[in-house]
C-alpha cells in the first residue's frame, strides 16, 4: 500500500490526500511532527533529504517528494492530468505558479500568523509584503477564473488540486476571499467533485 508522510496542518500534504481520495486509492498516512523536528531526524532524512513533508513511499520502496511531483505521479493516466502536450504544460505552469508565487506568500502568511513563536521578526514588514504579493496572486487567479471554470485543459486537473490546497485556508493568512468571487465559485466547484474530502476529515 502507498504510505504518505504528512502533517495535519500542511496543505502541501492535503493536496496529495485530496487527489488520493478523488482516485479512491487506499493509502497509509504517517503523521510527522514537523514542529518538533520530526522531518529532520536521520531516519526521515534518509527518506527525504530535503527534510520536508509530504513524501510518498511507493510499494517498491521508492520515495517521491514535492507535492507537485507526487500529484503528477498519481495523476498519470487519469483524467486529472491531460495527455496532450499543451494541456500538460499548462498544468505544470499553474503548479509552478502555485509553488513560486502563491505558496510562498499565501501559505507563509498563514504560517507567520499561526505560529508567531516560530516567526519572530517576520510579523511586521515581511508579513505585510507577503500579504500584498499573496493578494496579487489570488487576484491573478480570480482574473483567470472569471472566464474559465478551471485552470488548465478546460477541466478539473491537478493544477486545481495544487492551487486549492492553500487558497482554501487563505483566510488564516489574513486574506479576504470575499473580494474574489470567481475564486469562491471555483472552490465550490471543487468541493462538489466526486471523492472530495475536506482537510483533516479523518
Ligand atoms: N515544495 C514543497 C514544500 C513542502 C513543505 O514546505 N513542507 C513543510 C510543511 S507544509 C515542511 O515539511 N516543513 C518542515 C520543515 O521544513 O522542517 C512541496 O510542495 O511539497
Amino acid at each position: 500500500m502507498l504510505r504518505l508522510y504528512d502533517n495535519k496542518e500542511s496543505r502541501n500534504g492535503y493536496k496529495v490526500v485530496l487527489l488520493l481520495n478523488h482516485l479512491k486509492t487506499p493509502f497509509e498516512r504517517v503523521e510527522i511532527d514537523i514542529f518538533k523536528g520530526g522531518s529532520r531526524t536521520p531516519e526521515y532524512l534518509a527518506k527525504n533529504p530535503v527534510g520536508k513533508i509530504p513524501a510518498l513511499e511507493l510499494e517498491d520502496g521508492t520515495i517521491l517528494s514535492e507535492s507537485g511531483a507526487i500529484l503528477f505521479y498519481l495523476a498519470e493516466g487519469t483524467p486529472y492530468l491531460p495527455d496532450d502536450r499543451v494541456g500538460r504544460a499548462q498544468v505544470l505552469r499553474w503548479i509552478c505558479f502555485e509553488q513560486n508565487v502563491h505558496e510562498t506568500n499565501v501559505a507563509e502568511s498563514r504560517f507567520i500568523l499561526n505560529h508567531p513563536e516560530l516567526s519572530k521578526g517576520r510579523e511586521g514588514e515581511i508579513l505585510a509584503e507577503k500579504q500584498k504579493r499573496g493578494n496579487a496572486a489570488i487576484k491573478l487567479m480570480d482574473d483567470h477564473l472569471a472566464s474559465h471554470d478551471f485552470f488548465a485543459a478546460g477541466r478539473y486537473t491537478i493544477a486545481d488540486v495544487a492551487l486549492y490546497g492553500y487558497t482554501s485556508v487563505a483566510a488564516d493568512g489574513g486574506f479576504d476571499l470575499s473580494k474574489f468571487p470567481a475564486v469562491q465559485a471555483w472552490m465550490m466547484r471543487i468541493e462538489a467533485q466526486p471523492g472530495y474530502v475536506a482537510a483533516n476529515a479523518g
